[in-house]
């Protein structure tokens, strides 16, 4: 378990969660800093694209991280905040989503949440990591964005936002730890590959320089996704992933 404490910021409306903390800790603010908004008048996903919310209707929350990791583990710092969400959503909303690789909660099939990690850096080295969380609640009408929200999953019970930050942060802390070690990401990474519905899908992979398609056939013990393409075996630790239909 984490001992530090969470310090949580509340906004009505803010441009985005991630850009308020990633502010503060090139400050120096200490790991454990929270922000959580009502309405995002920014709120951004990877790659320039937008997040969608309306006023009131969903989580949007980014935490500080400071952990003794390196830039490509990254994506294992992304990992500890969706296992926590996707935990906590089974455990208050009865409903169990699945990882989508590297950075999305799926319910059957659907975006539920995306995850948005950015770091901090001094030089070459990791100072912070912020990470950055959407997920949809309760929309009212139809996810115009695309996706589902809990209220939408046969079967789920009510829950309040509140509630599922707290469960959230608890799970985070309980992880946390896991990306200081080696051993720890091996860890985390075995958990990602247990719950991750990316392995065995036919997937396109864009990188910043190309894009591919293969078969996800693993994660490996770093977290990288493996995908045999046509040109060999790929280890993906960055990119951005389409589920594609079998052939
Ligand atoms: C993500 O990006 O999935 C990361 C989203 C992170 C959002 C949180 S909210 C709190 C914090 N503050 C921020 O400013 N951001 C973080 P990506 O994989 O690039 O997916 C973005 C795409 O998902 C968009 O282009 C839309 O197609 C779709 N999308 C937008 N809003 C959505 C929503 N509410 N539910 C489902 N899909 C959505």
């Amino acid at each position: 378990m984490w001992a530090g404490a969470w310090v949580v910021r509340r906004f009505t409306e803010v441009g985005s969660t991630n850009t308020y903390v990633l502010e503060r800790a090139r400050q120096g603010v200490a790991e454990g800093l929270v922000a959580v908004a009502e309405h995002q008048t920014a709120g951004r996903g990877r790659l320039d694209r937008r997040w969608e919310s309306p006023p009131g209707a969903n989580l949007l929350a980014s935490v500080l991280l400071r952990p003794r990791c390196e830039a490509d583990d990254l994506h294992l710092c992304s990992a500890v905040v969706a296992l926590a969400a996707a935990d906590a959503c089974a455990e208050l909303a009865a409903v169990e989503p699945v990882l989508k690789w590297p950075n999305d909660l799926l319910v059957n099939g659907s975006k539920l949440a995306g995850v948005l990690a950015e770091a901090e850096f001094d030089g070459s080295r990791l100072r912070g990591v912020v990470v950055g969380i959407g997920l949809n609640v309760a929309w009212p009408g139809p996810v115009e964005a695309g996706g589902t929200c809990l209220v939408h999953v046969e079967g789920s019970k009510p829950v309040d936002k509140g509630a599922l930050l707290d469960s959230i942060l608890e799970k985070v802390a309980r992880r946390r730890p896991l990306l200081d070690e080696q051993a720890g990401r091996r860890a985390l990474a075995d958990e990602v590959r247990r719950r991750c519905a990316t392995i065995g899908q036919r997937v396109r992979v864009t990188m910043p320089a190309e894009e591919f398609t293969g078969v996800a056939s693993d994660i490996d013990d770093a977290g990288h996704l493996v995908v045999d393409s046509e040109s060999g075996r790929r280890l993906v630790g960055a990119g951005d992933v389409v589920h594609l239909r079998p052939e």
